[in-house]
């Protein structure tokens, strides 16, 4: 039963009940496309994340009873539910956080991939039976949830990676307190109501709405014993000193990235421009696997720059619902400064600039949208003061220097750096190893052992090789190295953070060894 909003103001569920929290003060969730106000929701106060803790740790005990199997059927019920209203919850997907509507759609289906496989491992073993050395002992390892799981989530994801997150925990037999992103509370509503829907017991999964300081009340509260984060290399880094000081207690945190392309002599020069603007532009360059970086070799890249920069003038920029668009906008006003400035450092750094269509032309901003909504008040179309965040794509070229600030530090939206390099594959590892990141990243190149290098000695979470760096599927890792991780906190190796591995060893025999 949803909650029913007669206020239109959205509270927390705690505890199997929907609460109207402790605080007082409330939130609007934004179309980024329009500005229109979506919902309004209850701001979560330490009280209201105390109240969460406690019903969560009162509810662990019954939980972690269940069998896996038992615990997977709620999830199976949600599995069915994100199938079953895939495309009403992609278009709101895309109204909350601006991506276009086919990404929203995958945001459904990346979700729903995360509980199909972690409902279907309820029924896979949980651990290891191993020889001992002595005949009559048998020696085991047995998995046992670790507790209490806080899940803190981002916007450019807002229905897979809290799934990401909480499958595996809530199969594994922890009990959950979840912090969706404020940029798109009204998906974290709509997944809280799945929750009730399915069930799940009272305790089991709790959700407080809110900003950075709910959720930096759940990572310091005792009663967490791991903490899931997805989200900037700063939050994720402050969590994890919090944590690590902490006995007991762990954090998974996956953090952006700075992600690079190479793309060698020995490339096909379809696929590296395909990939290339894939990992580029889409979501706007708003994902953790986004490429801000292309490290081509100087043999192809007249070609390659003509070709990208090309596509990159081209690409529709527009109404996120509209299927015809490419790039929708970008999630908030101060994402928007955030670009510019990127773009800023870039020209006093050196860059030549190729293509520049930060501020878009005022057709291409949409006046009206799929849904009716009128973007621009006035129903004067330009770019400064129409409603929405847009921006267009920014590529550069730039030669490659140790001490490019914007070589290294992460834009999170269309901003592009071409480098071209001489040499061979050594030299573009180098170059592509050189940030504070190691995320995702791809090789473009028919050669194999120019791909054999790369996937050695390239720093690297998710590595493609003739593919956009953009991909990810649920049954492989998701995390990286170097700052931009201290673990997996989603996916398939969510479950090293969220259970224990007791090592067992039974005497079979009545003699004490
Ligand atoms: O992330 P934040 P934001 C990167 C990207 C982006 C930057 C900022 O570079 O520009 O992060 O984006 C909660 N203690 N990525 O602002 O601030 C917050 O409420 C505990 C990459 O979205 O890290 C939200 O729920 N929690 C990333 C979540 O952390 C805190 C996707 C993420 O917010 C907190 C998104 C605190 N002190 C952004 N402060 C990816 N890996 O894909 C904030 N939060």
């Amino acid at each position: 039963m949803s909650q029913q909003a007669t206020e239109q103001v959205y509270g927390h569920y705690v505890d199997g009940e929907w609460i109207e929290g402790s605080g007082g003060d409330s939130f609007e969730s934004e179309n980024p496309a329009t500005g229109e106000t979506l919902a309004t929701f209850q701001r979560g106060t330490d009280d209201d994340v105390d109240a969460a803790l406690e019903a969560a740790h009162e509810a662990f005990d019954e939980w972690r009873s269940l069998s896996y199997i038992d615990r997977a059927e709620y999830l199976w019920d949600i599995y069915h539910e994100l199938r079953e209203r895939h495309e009403e919850l992609g278009e709101i997907v895309t109204k909350e956080c601006g991506k276009e509507i086919s990404e929203g759609k995958a945001d459904v289906t990346e979700a729903w991939h995360m509980v199909e496989w972690a409902a279907g491992n309820a029924r896979h073993p949980h651990g290891d039976v191993v020889p001992s050395e002595v005949p009559e002992k048998d020696a085991y390892m047995r998995r046992k949830p670790r507790g209490v799981v806080g899940c803190i989530t981002p916007w450019n994801f807002p229905v897979a990676i809290p799934f990401w997150h909480m499958a595996i925990a809530l199969v594994e037999g922890n009990v959950v307190v979840w912090k969706p992103a404020e940029q798109t509370p009204r998906c974290g509503q709509i997944i809280a109501e799945m929750m009730d829907e399915a069930g799940v017991p009272e305790g089991v999964f709790n959700m407080v709405q809110g900003f950075g300081d709910a959720g930096a009340a759940i990572v310091e509260d005792d009663r967490v014993d791991t903490v899931l984060f997805t989200g900037s290399a700063e939050v994720g880094h402050e969590i994890g000193g919090k944590v690590g000081g902490e006995p007991g207690k762990l954090a998974a945190c996956e953090m952006g990235g700075k992600n690079g392309i190479v793309i060698t002599e020995h490339a096909d020069m379809e696929i590296a421009v395909h990939a290339a603007v894939m990992s580029s532009f889409k979501t706007t360059g708003q994902r953790c696997v986004s490429s801000e970086r292309l490290i081509v070799h100087e043999d192809v890249y007249d070609e390659f720059k003509t070709e990208f920069v090309e596509l990159a003038e081209r690409i529709t920029v527009g109404d996120p619902l509209e299927a015809e668009t490419f790039m929708g906008p970008v999630i908030e006003a101060d994402h928007v400064e955030k670009i510019r400035k990127h773009n800023e450092l870039a020209r006093q750094e050196g860059a030549k600039v190729l293509v520049d269509r930060f501020e878009l032309e005022d057709s291409e901003i949409p006046d009206e949208h799929a849904d009716g909504t009128a973007t621009a008040d006035d129903g004067e179309r330009n770019a400064s003061d129409a409603n929405g965040h847009w921006v267009g794509p920014f590529v550069y070229e730039i030669e490659y220097d140790p001490d490019l600030r914007c070589l290294k530090e992460e834009c999170f939206g269309p901003h592009v750096a071409l480098i071209e390099y001489s040499g061979d594959i050594e030299r573009a590892v180098e170059i592509h190893n050189d940030t504070p990141y190691g995320l995702a990243g791809a090789i473009i190149s028919e050669e194999y052992r120019q791909i054999n290098y790369f996937r050695d000695r390239a720093d690297l979470g998710l590595a493609y090789a003739n593919l956009p760096c953009i991909g990810a599927e649920v049954q492989l890792p998701f995390g990286g190295v170097k700052k931009s991780g201290n673990g997996y906190p989603s996916a398939r190796e969510a479950i090293e953070a969220v259970t224990e591995r007791t090592a067992w060893t039974m005497n079979n025999s009545r003699e004490i060894e």
